[in-house]
């Protein structure tokens, strides 16, 4: 045996664990643990993209392998041998073999292209009439604004809310987004393609559900477009409903909150003073319904959008989870947040300028335990 040989044998078998590591690793990752997948469509306009992306890697895997199978046999047939000097046959300009590798890619690639063409059309369509239910949604860093603009209360407040989107099953829900600073891209994979959501411009994306989530799964979404420092945690929630439960939701979302009158929320409430420099709430107390915060408005082509310096608290107690999608809305990660925001999420408040409308997250305000406390009771309080 040539010493060449004896050497080549562990590097062959490291290649060989390598390989299989490698396969491995990538087949993992097709296990079904992954609930932001697009590979699992709830709703039409999510079918229909999943509809051609089958389509695509169907046609991409018979492809491959007609291609790669004929390398694979010309590469054996053809080898160089030790006992034949001979070349193989020659081709050049052989005018059939041209035209049939030209014409095949072409009928391959219209046969996708026609598809996908139809589908982008489909998916852009703008949903019209009385039964959409019209969304306006304004990106933030790093947190998500949701107005339902035809919902309105009886002292004339649109609906407002901020992370968790409740929509009604088998309902098409029109969003119109925009930004207040960068561009984010706003993506339900179960639900609808991405979409970029655009400072000074108006996008539109549609969502339809089949069914109902239930209460403690609502579908995640997340930004899609890197936009900073907490991209990865401007996520948030779609919870979907029956027509009658999300009526109960819109009802209760209406009314106003409570001012509270003696305990710890009360004394929460004297504290809250602190906090409506950037958050309003829609309080009833003794001189009526008042917004005790900013409300702040943004107009983008004709488009009137709720743009506020932070999430609206009036029912922040009936929220899943805060810090847009990313901690369970409880009383220890509230402590937390209130104790020190950027702990927990990573956010730049040392840049903010409320006159300028430019928030980058919520400063440390050195609370006391008690007021933290109290502050709790009172927003977990606001269902
Ligand atoms: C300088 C502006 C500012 C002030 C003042 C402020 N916050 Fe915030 N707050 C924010 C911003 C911005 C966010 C959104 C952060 C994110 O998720 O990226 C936020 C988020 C929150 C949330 C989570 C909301 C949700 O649904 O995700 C709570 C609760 C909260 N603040 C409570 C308070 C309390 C209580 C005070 C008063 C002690 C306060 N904030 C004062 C800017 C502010
Ligand atoms: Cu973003």
């Amino acid at each position: 045996m040539k010493p060449t040989q004896r050497n080549r044998e562990p590097a062959g078998r490291f290649r060989v664990v390598a390989l299989v590591a490698v396969l491995g690793l990538s087949l993992a990752a097709c296990s079904g643990s992954g609930p932001q997948t697009a590979l699992n469509p709830e709703g039409p306009i999510a079918d229909s993209i999943n509809d051609l992306w089958q389509l695509v890697f169907i046609m991409a895997t018979v492809v491959f392998i007609i291609v790669q199978g004929g390398l694979f046999y010309a590469m054996g047939r053809f080898r160089e041998r030790k006992d034949d000097e001979s070349e193989p046959v020659q081709l050049h300009g052989n005018t059939k073999l041209e035209i049939a590798w030209t014409i095949i890619p072409v009928v391959i690639l219209a046969s996708i292209g026609y598809p996908i063409v139809r589908g982008i059309f489909d998916v852009r369509t703008i949903p019209e009439g009385p039964d959409v239910l019209q969304v306006q949604v304004t990106g933030h860093q790093w947190w998500w604004e949701f107005e339902y603009v035809d919902l309105v209360g009886d002292d004339g407040r649109t609906l407002v809310t901020a992370n968790e989107l409740y929509i009604p099953e088998r309902t098409d829900v029109n969003l119109t987004m925009t930004s207040a600073d960068v561009i984010h891209s706003f993506w339900v994979p179960v639900l609808a393609g991405k979409r970029d959501v655009v400072p000074n411009r108006v996008t539109n994306l549609t969502l339809h559900a089949n069914n109902a989530t239930p209460p403690d799964q609502p579908h995640p979404g997340q930004c899609a477009e890197y936009c900073g420092l907490a991209h990865a945690d401007m996520r948030f929630k779609v919870h979907v409903r029956t027509q009658a439960d999300f009526d109960n939701w819109v009802e209760g979302q209406l009314a106003p909150a409570a001012e509270p009158t003696e305990g710890a929320a009360a004394d929460g409430y004297a504290a809250f003073t602190t906090c409506i420099a950037c958050h309003n709430a829609t309080v009833a107390g003794s001189d009526g319904v008042e917004d005790v915060g900013p409300v702040r408005t943004l107009e983008v082509d004709g488009v009137t959008f709720t743009s506020s310096l932070a999430p609206d608290l009036t029912h922040f107690g009936s929220r899943m989870t805060f810090g847009a999608g990313t901690f369970e809305n409880d009383r220890e990660h509230l402590a937390r947040w209130l104790a020190n925001p950027v702990d927990l999420k990573p956010m730049r408040p040392e840049l903010n300028d409320i006159e300028a409308g430019r928030i980058l997250g919520m400063p440390n305000f050195n609370l006391s335990d008690e007021d933290i406390d109290n502050l709790i009771t009172l927003l977990e309080g606001w269902k």
